[in-house]
Formats: structure tokens, C-alpha cells, sequence
């Protein structure tokens, strides 16, 4: 049988030994305790009418902070080797706030789960600003105060999550905070991010880390058709989702035409973004169909498209979608790492899976159990392929809080009520405790 053609029924193939099986979340969108911290942009961004579609806010979120002994057992139920979870750099800036990373980090140790924390999950301090270029400076020393802090139990860390949805969407559209609307003025801010990441990695260095790696969100990008418009418009978006991060990184360089667009003295900046990472995290969801622009404002799953934009997002007909819109292709996750492979060549450090997963209702989540299936079979052939994969996170452990789209979302593989805050681990918790099992006997 043809490997595409395996099915659901098929064992899942084994991975590599020494393969790290985790779940992630994020501080902003499972906390809550916000009168425990400082603002972040995030705070402020949410009470403003409109940006969120539901009204909701953060605040209370799945009570994370309160309840976080129960959720580090229901991840020793899942039986998961690690988890990602981020800390909140406004939290850590306000009295007492590193004790609650302090305690968490010594329940996942008990409980024999590793902790992988991101530092940097878009809650920036309300008081900072990503077109400044001192908050990469402040981010490593924040950095340097959590390796102080955590560094005896922590190993594996992440710099950044997906630097290019927050510049994208924060600054550049402002469906996401800090609510910009710059379009490319918004640049700064990914070299910015960029710098503060490889700030970091010299922080975490300096404080003995020898295992960190970044969390990029990436996907294949297919032209809309094979005329020239289309497929020039794929190749831009391309850059902007898959290498405007990744090249800097990995290669030291930014795409042709975009390093004269960033502020400051590049060339001594790229010295520093690209300290060499252990590994590069990929956070994979689908791939993104684009065309030449059509002229017109779009309306692209909740994402406004402003018409100047030399792009157009189109719908990839003929695929399932999840409730989010969300076509579901997990051969895209195989396509995108060979492909990274034959970009980037030796260059690319081993690749974790750091985020990968679908919103759908429902205690008896099938469809989120095919999409997972289909996901992890989809990233064996990447492996078989010679892709050098250590590990694999679902998003996410908890139904929580999805930004503009604020509740409505559920990508949980546990759900939450959000009036009782009680977790149902849901069917899909079942499947990938039993996937995980079966991958060590
Ligand atoms: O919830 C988000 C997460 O914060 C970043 N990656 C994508 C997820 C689903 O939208």
C-alpha cells in the first residue's frame, strides 16, 4: 500500500527513539489571574469593543493559575514526555511573579513531565512597544531574570512564538494587539523580534542553556493558479510566512529587498539573530492558497485583507475545514519539511513540531482525532524522508482563550466549561495517550 494511502486503522508508524511527545499552551490564553500581574498589550487590546468577537477578555481564562495542579495531572494521565507552556513577561515584572513559574515547573518535574516554556507568547507589557528597538534589550534581561530563576530544572527553552503572526496580525492588519494597522511600516517590528530572540539565546547561553530553539509558524503556499500574477503573489506571501523569519535565522540573511526596509545597523544585527538554535521549532496548522491581489478589501476567515496588500488569500476548495475555517491537509506538513529541507539544507538545526492541532466542538472529537492521525503519519513521511523531526506538540492541551475569536475556538484536547472551569478530557485525549503508549512498547 501506497504510504498516503495508509488509513486511521493502520498503527501509527514508530518515530525515532528518543522522540518527544508533548502538548502546548500559552500564559495569556489559560491563566487568568490578570490582578496578579501587569497589563499586557493583550489586556488592552481586549477592552476595547470589537476586537474580540465574543466580548470576552482574559481575565479569568481557564484559571490556570489557580488550578494548575490539576492540570499537570491531567498531563501525567496523557502521559505526554513534555510540556509547552509560556510565561507571562508582565507577570514575572510584578512582585512574587516568577514564584507561580517556580511551583509549576517543580509539579511537571514531580510528575516526571518535561517543561518546555516559550518566553515570549505575545503578551508584551502594555508599557513596551515592538517598534521600539530597546525592548529586544529589555526581553534579555527579562530572559536572563527566568534562566536565574528556572535554569536548574529547566533545559529545553523557546525564545519566541510565531514573531510573524504577531507582526502580521498586530501590526501590520490589527486583528490581533497591539491593533496596528502599518502594513510594511510594520517591518521593524519582526527585526525587532528577531534581534530580542537572538538576544535571548546569547542570555540563555550566558546562564548554561545548551537546548533552545524557536517557535515559527510556517505552512506551504500554493498560487492560486499558474499565471504569472498568482504565482509571483504566492511567492511574496511565501516570504513573508516562510522565510522572512526563518532566513535571517538559519542563514544570516534576509530575503532579497527586505534588509534595506529594517531599521538599524542590519548587518551587525544578523551577526546576532543568527546564534545558532539546537533546534527550530515549526507550529504547522495548513497551507494558505494566494493569488494576485483582487483589488479589493477581503474578508479571509475573520481577517481583513486591506486591498493594497500585493496578495490575495483564496479558499482551498475540495478539503474538509475545521470549525475555524481551517482547511485540513496534513500532507502539507510533509510537503512543508521537505521543502524547509531542500531550502535551507544543513543549515536547518533538527525540527520539533512545536504546535500543531484544530478547533472543533464537542466531547466525542473524531474530527479532531483524524486531523491529529493524519498530522502525525503526515510527519513520519517527512521523517522517512530524511527530515530530522525530535518531537511533536499538539495545540492544545486545554480548550482556552483564541484571541480575537475569544472562546469560541476549541482546540483542547481537554474541554473547558468556562462557568465551572471544570475539565472532560475529551475523545481525542484518549487517542493521543493511547498514540503516545504505543510509540514506547
Ligand atoms: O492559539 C494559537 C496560538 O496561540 C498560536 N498558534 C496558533 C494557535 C491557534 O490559532
Amino acid at each position: 500500500m501506497a504510504t498516503d494511502q495508509r488509513t486511521a486503522t493502520d498503527p501509527i508508524p514508530r518515530f525515532p527513539d528518543g522522540f518527544l511527545w508533548g502538548v502546548s499552551t500559552s500564559a495569556h490564553q489559560i491563566e487568568g489571574a490578570a490582578d496578579q500581574r501587569g497589563p499586557s498589550v493583550w489586556d488592552t487590546f481586549t477592552a476595547e469593543p470589537g476586537h474580540v468577537k465574543d466580548g470576552s477578555t482574559a481575565a479569568v481564562a481557564c484559571d490556570h493559575f489557580h488550578r494548575y495542579r490539576d492540570d499537570v495531572a491531567l498531563l501525567a494521565g496523557l502521559g505526554v514526555d513534555a510540556y509547552r507552556f509560556s510565561i507571562s513577561w508582565p507577570r514575572v515584572d510584578s512582585p512574587g511573579g516568577l514564584d507561580f513559574y517556580d511551583r509549576l515547573v517543580d509539579e511537571l518535574c514531580a510528575a516526571g513531565v518535561r517543561p518546555v516554556p516559550t518566553l515570549f507568547h505575545w503578551d508584551l507589557p502594555a508599557e513596551l512597544d515592538w517598534l521600539d528597538r530597546d525592548t529586544a534589550a529589555r526581553f534579555a534581561a527579562y530572559v536572563s531574570a527566568v534562566t536565574e530563576r528556572l535554569g536548574d530544572r529547566v533545559t529545553k527553552w523557546i525564545t519566541l512564538n510565531e514573531p510573524a503572526e504577531h507582526t502580521l496580525l498586530g501590526h501590520a492588519l490589527g486583528v490581533h494587539a497591539p491593533g496596528r494597522q502599518l502594513l510594511f511600516d510594520a517591518l521593524p517590528v519582526a527585526h525587532h523580534q528577531l534581534l530580542a530572540h537572538g538576544l535571548a539565546v546569547q542570555a540563555l547561553r550566558a546562564g548554561g542553556a545548551s537546548d533552545i530553539g524557536i517557535a515559527n509558524s510556517h505552512g506551504p503556499t500554493w498560487p492560486a493558479s499558474r499565471d504569472s500574477a498568482d504565482v509571483e503573489a504566492a511567492d511574496f506571501y511565501d516570504v513573508l510566512l516562510n522565510r522572512l523569519f526563518a532566513d535571517p535565522l538559519l542563514l544570516g540573511e534576509y530575503p532579497a529587498g527586505l534588509g534595506e526596509l529594517m531599521p538599524g545597523d542590519v548587518s551587525a544585527d544578523l551577526k546576532v539573530i543568527s546564534e545558532p538554535v539546537d533546534w527550530y521549532g515549526v507550529n504547522y496548522y495548513a497551507p494558505t492558497r494566494v493569488g494576485a491581489p483582487e483589488g479589493a478589501e477581503i474578508d479571509f476567515g475573520g481577517v481583513r485583507m486591506p486591498a493594497e496588500l500585493p496578495f490575495s488569500v483564496r479558499e482551498i476548495e475540495g478539503v474538509p475545514v475545521t470549525d475555524f475555517g481551517w482547511p485540513v491537509i496534513p500532507d502539507g506538513l510533509t510537503e512543508l519539511l521537505t521543502g524547509f529541507r531542500e531550502r535551507y539544507g544543513e543549515k536547518l538545526p533538527p525540527v520539533v513540531i512545536t504546535e500543531n492541532g484544530c478547533s472543533y466542538e464537542g466531547l466525542d472529537d473524531q474530527e479532531r482525532i483524524a486531523y491529529l492521525d493524519g498530522h502525525v503519519r503526515a510527519l513520519h513521511r517527512a521523517v522517512e524522508a530524511g527530515v530530522d523531526v525530535r518531537g511533536y506538540f499538539v495545540w492544545s492541551l486545554l480548550d482556552n482563550f483564541e484571541w480575537a475569536e475569544g472562546y469560541a475556538r476549541r482546540f483542547g484536547l481537554v474541554h473547558v466549561d468556562y462557568e465551572t472551569l471544570a475539565r472532560t478530557p475529551k475523545a481525542s485525549y484518549g487517542w493521543y495517550r493511547a498514540m503516545v503508549a504505543s510509540q514506547r512498547a
